[in-house]
C-alpha cells in the first residue's frame, strides 16, 4: 500500500469526544514505552507524525491519524502507567478500554509486546480481557533491531505456548522494528486486507 497522505485529526480523552467516522479504523495498544506511536510513524511513514518519547505515558490521550482519507491509525495510551479502572477492568486506561468495547468502526487492535522481555502479566492480563471481547485483534512483537533473528523467533514461540494457548481466540501475530523498517510491508498488507473484508 502508498501512503498518499497521513494526517493528525483529533485528540480525545474518552469515547464520547470521539467523532463519528465511516473509515475503518486501526488501534494500537501496549505497554508504556513498547513502541506504539514509533510504528505509527512507521507505518505512516512520517517521522513525526505521533509523538515518540523516552519517558513512558508520553502518549495520554487517543490520537488519530487518517490515511489517504481511507482508514485510520489510533493511537492508544499505554498501559501500565494507568490507574486501576473501577470496574476491575486489567490495570489499563479506561478511555481505551471503552473505545476498544464500544467503537463501531473499530476493525482492528493491534497489540504491541516487546519482543525483548519474558511474557509479562500485564500484557497476559490485558489479552485475556481483549480476547473476550468481540473485537478484532493482532499481535506485534516489537523492536527486533535490538537482537537476533533467532532471539527473536524464542520469544514469539514462548508468548505463543504460555499465552497465548489459555486464549480460545488466535491472533495473527507479526514483528516489527521501527529503526530497520521490518514489518511494515506485512502488517500494511494485513491492514489493507482487513479493509478490503469489511
Ligand atoms: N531500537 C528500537 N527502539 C524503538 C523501537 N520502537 C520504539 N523505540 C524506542 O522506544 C521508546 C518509546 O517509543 P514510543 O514509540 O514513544 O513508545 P510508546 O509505546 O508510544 O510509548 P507511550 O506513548 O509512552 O505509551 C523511544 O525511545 C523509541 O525511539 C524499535 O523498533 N527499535
Ligand atoms: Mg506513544
Amino acid at each position: 500500500m502508498k501512503i498518499k497522505s497521513a494526517v493528525f485529526t483529533i485528540s480525545c480523552p474518552n469515547l464520547q469526544s470521539c467523532k463519528w467516522s465511516p473509515l475503518p479504523e486501526f488501534a494500537f495498544i501496549g505497554r508504556s514505552n513498547v513502541g506504539k506511536s514509533s510504528l505509527i510513524n512507521l507505518l505512516s511513514e512520517r517521522n513525526d507524525l505521533a509523538k515518540v518519547s523516552n519517558v513512558p505515558g508520553k502518549t495520554k490521550l487517543m490520537n488519530f491519524f487518517t490515511i489517504n482519507n481511507a482508514w485510520t491509525l489510533v493511537d492508544l495510551p499505554g498501559y501500565g502507567y494507568a490507574h486501576v479502572s473501577k470496574e476491575n477492568r486489567a490495570d489499563f486506561n479506561e478511555a481505551a478500554a471503552d473505545f476498544i468495547e464500544n467503537r463501531e468502526n473499530l476493525a482492528c487492535v493491534f497489540v504491541l509486546i516487546d519482543s525483548r522481555l519474558p511474557p509479562q502479566e500485564i500484557d497476559i492480563e490485558f489479552l485475556g480481557w481483549i480476547a473476550e471481547t468481540d473485537t478484532p485483534f493482532a499481535l506485534i512483537f516489537t523492536k527486533t533491531d535490538k537482537q537476533s533473528i533467532a532471539q527473536t523467533k524464542t520469544a514469539i514461540e514462548r508468548f505463543s505456548n504460555n499465552v497465548l494457548a489459555e486464549l480460545d481466540v488466535q491472533p495473527e501475530i507479526f514483528s516489527s522494528s521501527s529503526k530497520t523498517k521490518f514489518g511494515r510491508t506485512q502488517i500494511l498488507n494485513f491492514i489493507e486486507q482487513t479493509i478490503k473484508q469489511k
